[in-house]
C-alpha cells in the first residue's frame, strides 16, 4: 500500500489558546500580538477578528483602525510551546511517525492504511485533541507532504480534506502559482513575467525549459505542481537542536540615534546569550539584522574567532555588524541571531587573562541574579534608554 501523509494544522493558535485561559474571549475577535500598547505586529487573530481584515504580520496600528473594538492580547510564547508539546504528545497516540513541522504544524505517516481508513483515523486526532485539548485543528491527507500541507489549509477551521492520488490539479489547478507550499514571492512573479499565473499552467510548462530559468530548483517547482514530492516524514521529539538563537525588537519610533540603537542592540545580545547559556551552547557566528523605515532588511553576519557564549565578546562583533551597516536612513528593527551553536559542554576552557575571569566572574553573577529575582532584576546602565 502506498504511503498515507496526515498535516494538521491547528487553529488559530495562539488565540484559541488565549480563549482557553479566558472563555469569555469565546466567540470575540482576539488579536494576539506583541505589546499592545507599543509599537508591534499581529501573531494571529480568532476568525471571527479576521472578518475585519486582520492577518498575521500586520502591524498593530492598522489592526485597531480596522477591528477597534477587537481584544488586544499580548502573547505568551511560553503558554504556547507548552501547547504545542502536550499536542504533539496526542498525536502520538495514533503513530510514531510525527514530525513536529512548526509551533502547531505536525506531519504523521501511516503505512498499511488506506483512504478509507485515513478518513476515520482523522475524525478520531480532531475528536481526541478536542477532548484531551478543548482546540480543534484542521487535517489534509494525500500520499505526501506537499499536498498534506496544501489540503490542511482549504477547509480552515475545523477542516479534514482528503486529495487521493491523481487528484491534486483538480483542486488546485485554477490557484494562483504563489499558493504552492514553498515558491516564495520572488519565484512567483518570475513565473508570472513569463506568462505561468496558476498551478495548472505551470504543472503543463516544460520542466527544461524550468530548469533552465531556475537551476536544479525549477525541476522542484515542476514536481510540486505537479503534486509529486517524495520527502519523508522525519519523527523527531526530544533532543531537537535549534540551528540558531537570537531575538529581534521594534524600535516604538524610528531612529538613527547610534546612542539608541548601541543599547538595543547590548539588550538583545544579553538576551540572547542569557538562552545560549541556559541550554548550553557557544555560537560562532553572529548575525545582525537591521530593519529601515521603509521596510528594507539587511542582515549581515561574522565569525567569530572562537565560539563562545560572553555577552561582551558577541556584543563587540554586533557592534560592527551595525555600525559599518549604518546608512542615513532610519531604523525601525533591530535583530540580533547567534548561529553555528556548539554544545558548550566539552568544549569550554577556563579563561586565561584576569580580564576574562573578570567578566566571567560578572556574567554568572548577573545569570544567578536574573536566575533569582527575574530577568529585569538587574541591567548594565548601557541598556537604559534615556
Ligand atoms: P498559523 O498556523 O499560520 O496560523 P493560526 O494557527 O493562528 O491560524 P490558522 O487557523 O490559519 O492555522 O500559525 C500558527 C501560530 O504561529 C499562530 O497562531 C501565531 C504564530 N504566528 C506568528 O506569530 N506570526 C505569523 O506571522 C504567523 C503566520 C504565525
Ligand atoms: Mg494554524
Amino acid at each position: 500500500m502506498p504511503r498515507i501523509v496526515f498535516h494538521i494544522d491547528m487553529d488559530a493558535f495562539f488565540s484559541s489558546i488565549e480563549e482557553l485561559s479566558n472563555p469569555k474571549l469565546k466567540g470575540k475577535p482576539v488579536i494576539v500580538c506583541g505589546d499592545p500598547y507599543k509599537r508591534s505586529v499581529v501573531s494571529t487573530a480568532s476568525y471571527e477578528a479576521r472578518r475585519f481584515g486582520i492577518k498575521s504580520g500586520m502591524p498593530v496600528t492598522l489592526a485597531r483602525k480596522l477591528c477597534p473594538h477587537g481584544i488586544f492580547i499580548r502573547g505568551d510564547a511560553k503558554k504556547y510551546v507548552y501547547k504545542s508539546i502536550q499536542i504533539l504528545k496526542t498525536l502520538r497516540e495514533f503513530t510514531p511517525f510525527v514530525e513536529p513541522f512548526s509551533v502547531d504544524e505536525a506531519f504523521l505517516e501511516f503505512e498499511d492504511i488506506d483512504f478509507e481508513d485515513a478518513h476515520d483515523i482523522g475524525n478520531s486526532i480532531k475528536r481526541r485533541i478536542r477532548e484531551v485539548h478543548s482546540l480543534t485543528c484542521s487535517i489534509g491527507i494525500a500520499s505526501n507532504k506537499i499536498v498534506a500541507k496544501m489540503a490542511s489549509d482549504l477547509n480552515k477551521p475545523d477542516g479534514l480534506t482528503i486529495i487521493r492520488d491523481g487528484e491534486f490539479l483538480k483542486f488546485f489547478s485554477d490557484f494562483d502559482v504563489e499558493n504552492l507550499w514553498g515558491i516564495g514571492p520572488k519565484t512567483s512573479s518570475k513565473l508570472k513575467s513569463i506568462g505561468i499565473k496558476t498551478i495548472g499552467q505551470l504543472s503543463r510548462f516544460s520542466p527544461d525549459h524550468l530548469v533552465k530559468m531556475f537551476g536544479e530548483y525549477g525541476r522542484n517547482l515542476w514536481f510540486i505542481a505537479n503534486g509529486i514530492d517524495q520527502s519523508p516524514v522525519i519523527p523527531y521529539f526530544i533532543g531537537i537542536e535549534p540551528k540558531s538563537i537570537g531575538h529581534e525588537y521594534t524600535l516604538p519610533e524610528d531612529s538613527s540615534d547610534l546612542k539608541t540603537l548601541l543599547s538595543i542592540l547590548l539588550r538583545l545580545v544579553e538576551q540572547s546569550c542569557r538562552r545560549l547559556r541556559q541550554q548550553r551552547y557557544l555560537c560562532d557566528t553572529v548575525m545582525v539584522k537591521i530593519k529601515t523605515y521603509d521596510f528594507k532588511t539587511i542582515t549581515r553576519q561574522k565569525k567569530l574567532h572562537s565560539p563562545t557564549d560572553r555577552d561582551e565578546l558577541i556584543f563587540y562583533t554586533a557592534r560592527g555588524l551595525l555600525i559599518d551597516n549604518l546608512s542615513d536612513k532610519m531604523i525601525r528593527l533591530v535583530g540580533v541571531s547567534l548561529k553555528g551553536l556548539i554544545d558548550a559542554d566539552g568544549f569550554k576552557t577556563d579563561p586565561i587573562f584576569p580580564s576574562e575571569k573578570r567578566m566571567l566572574i560578572i556574567t554568572d553573577l548577573i545569570d544567578s541574579i536574573r536566575d533569582r529575582f527575574g530577568e529585569d532584576s538587574i541591567k548594565r546602565c548601557a541598556t537604559i534608554i534615556r
